[in-house]
């Protein structure tokens, strides 16, 4: 992997998801279907059910960078992050995707992907814009938002209006990212936490 150093060449990816909105999902609930706007981090997401479930999780991924697995998305730290494999970003035409599911239907209050802080490669990875789907255990989509980033590390929270019952598994798919401004075409993000 070679960092590329020639930051914040983010305006492409900022200009492309400006009309991005939240797609249009039957039976989800209104306060879903809004307009793509900005995350805002509003104190700390407890991580309540990731504590909870600890080691009782399955996290996946629609790929992954030799050496940078998907478990770093779920080991309590900043760094290492999760890579995509190369190729594997919205930049180069795919939708790389991380999703947890959990053994039993949870209440789910907010989910929190916490952008890459490698310490490794902290520049050029960043994923700029993505849209969060939760199912339920019937397979359900019962919740889809669309954010883009907030802060220097590119964070999204996500907080419904009313707690979502009986969740099984939630994904989050990045629409824009930095995928073609490192060497290897692909995307990485820190940290997941779910309440
Ligand atoms: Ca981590």
């Amino acid at each position: 992997m070679t960092a590329c150093r020639c930051a914040f060449a983010m305006l492409i990816g900022a200009i492309a998801v400006s009309n991005v909105h939240a797609e249009s999902v039957p039976g989800m609930p209104k306060e879903s279907r809004r307009p793509m706007s900005s995350s805002t981090l509003t104190g700390k997401n407890t991580n309540r059910l990731l504590e909870k479930y600890r080691g009782k999780v399955k996290i996946t991924a629609s790929s992954v960078y030799g050496g940078w697995p998907v478990e770093n998305l779920l080991d309590g730290k900043d760094s290492p992050a999760w890579f995509s494999a190369s190729q594997d970003s919205a930049a180069r035409g795919q939708s790389p995707w991380v999703e947890v599911e959990f053994a039993e239907g949870v209440t789910l209050r907010r989910f929190t992907v916490i952008g890459c802080r490698d310490a490794s490669y902290p520049q050029g990875y960043f994923v700029l814009a993505g849209t969060l789907e939760v199912r339920d255990t019937a397979g359900r989509v019962i919740y889809q938002s669309a954010l883009t980033g907030a802060g220097k590390s590119h964070d999204f929270d996500f907080i419904p209006d009313r707690a979502l019952m009986n969740v099984k598994s939630v994904r989050f798919t990045s629409l824009a990212d930095q995928g073609d401004v490192n060497g290897s075409g692909d995307v990485a993000l820190s940290e997941l936490l779910a309440d």
